[in-house]
């Protein structure tokens, strides 16, 4: 049984380490809510399953699954990809899946976040939401780790950690009253040192334009290494994009890291807007109470999203001109990782990307 401890990591010891130390493995869930993914979620199980795989080169992957879809993903999915029965709302394992937390003796606990769906009744993306809020639970027990349940909602792609004491975030979500209402800006950084372990909280303003997440700092701008961070970047002034990039650029020029570093800046620049196409606006299936996919729509798309894993990183794909800069650059500066990139537009069309589908836990 994994034990519940009404401590906190930082208070008993342990902290949140980057994504690219070494993992014991990757968790995902399996898309199927027709009302998000288009066509019965299936091109989207098939965008999954390449990331899965993908994965699976360089680490092993356990994949959540309802038990309606447990035969149909079993079938789909390569043999070494671990098959797991688990109830889901959708399928954000960044978001609703445990913040790993490991101490100096290589022992590993889990951070159980609240979670309203991106914002609840105000402006959250559906209803209910309590199957994906037992999940960071379920994986913690599955895993034997010890679980803390933290007194604040928060999505685990709302934060960045270098392991090293640092913290990025974006006011736009953790400051939104949609999410934690009662608590003032102190009182949710004390929260965020406290179960994640960090000693400094370097706030950007806003994340990707038009990201339905309410900004999640995953998509704009990630740590590649501790001092080296990855922005998502347009050149064209005329893009809502511009002056959103530019300010995080400029923040990030002003920061130092919680050792004193000041931070190394690779701009990844974005792919031409992706908007929504009438055919897969039609595929979803239409639901009050959730966000519908209306043609022409501008989606949120950034290179940032992508994914360390042991010895790989794992990028999105757009059929962009833009992707092959990205996994150029990215190669550049992981010389010691071998950058794949995986076709993400249904990824993309249900609203997140690569990075918000996955979820280490560290070794
Ligand atoms: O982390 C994410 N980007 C998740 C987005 C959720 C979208 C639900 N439609």
């Amino acid at each position: 049984m994994s034990t519940t401890f009404e401590t906190t990591p930082r208070a008993d010891g342990y902290y949140m380490p980057g994504e690219f130390t070494m993992h014991a493995g990757t968790w995902m869930i399996w898309p199927e809510r027709p009302d998000n993914w288009r066509l019965g979620a299936k091109p989207a199980q098939k965008a999954f399953v390449a990331v899965a795989s993908a994965i699976a080169q360089f680490e092993p992957v356990s994949m959540a699954v309802s038990a309606r879809q447990y035969q149909n993903a079993r079938g789909m999915l390569p043999a070494n990809v671990r098959v797991v029965e688990m109830s889901n709302n959708d399928s954000w394992m960044r978001d609703v899946g445990p913040s790993f937390v490991v101490n100096g003796k290589g022992q590993l606990r889990g951070v159980d976040w609240m979670f309203n769906a991106w914002g609840g009744l105000d402006g959250g993306l559906y209803f209910p939401w309590d199957l994906d809020d037992a999940v960071a639970q379920k994986v913690l027990e599955i895993e034997n780790a010890g679980r803390y349940r933290a007194p604040m909602v928060l999505e685990g792609g709302s934060i960045h950690v270098d392991g090293e004491g640092t913290l990025l975030t974006t006011e736009e979500c953790l400051l939104n009253p949609n999410r934690n209402p009662d608590l003032s800006r102190d009182e949710i950084e004390t929260n965020l040192k406290e179960y994640t372990g960090a000693s400094k909280i370097l706030w950007l303003q806003n994340g990707v334009y038009n990201d339905e997440t309410n900004g999640h700092v995953d998509n704009i701008c990630c740590f590649l290494r501790p001092g080296l961070v990855a922005l998502t970047w347009t050149d064209d002034h005329n893009d809502p994009q511009y002056p959103i990039s530019q300010d995080a650029y400029e923040r990030l020029s002003r920061y130092s890291d919680a050792a004193g570093r000041k931070l190394e800046i690779v701009k990844l620049h974005q792919p031409d807007p992706i908007l929504i196409t009438a055919d897969e606006s039609e595929g979803v299936d239409a639901v009050d109470g959730t966000l519908p996919r209306e043609e022409g729509d501008r989606m949120a798309a950034s290179y940032v999203n992508f994914y360390l894993c042991n010895g790989g990183a794992v990028i999105p794909a757009f059929d962009d001109l833009h992707d092959r800069l990205a996994v150029e650059t990215l190669q550049k500066y992981l010389p010691d990782r071998k950058v794949v990139s995986v076709a993400a537009r249904e990824i993309l069309l249900g609203g997140g990307n690569i990075h918000c589908i996955t979820q280490q836990q560290p070794q």
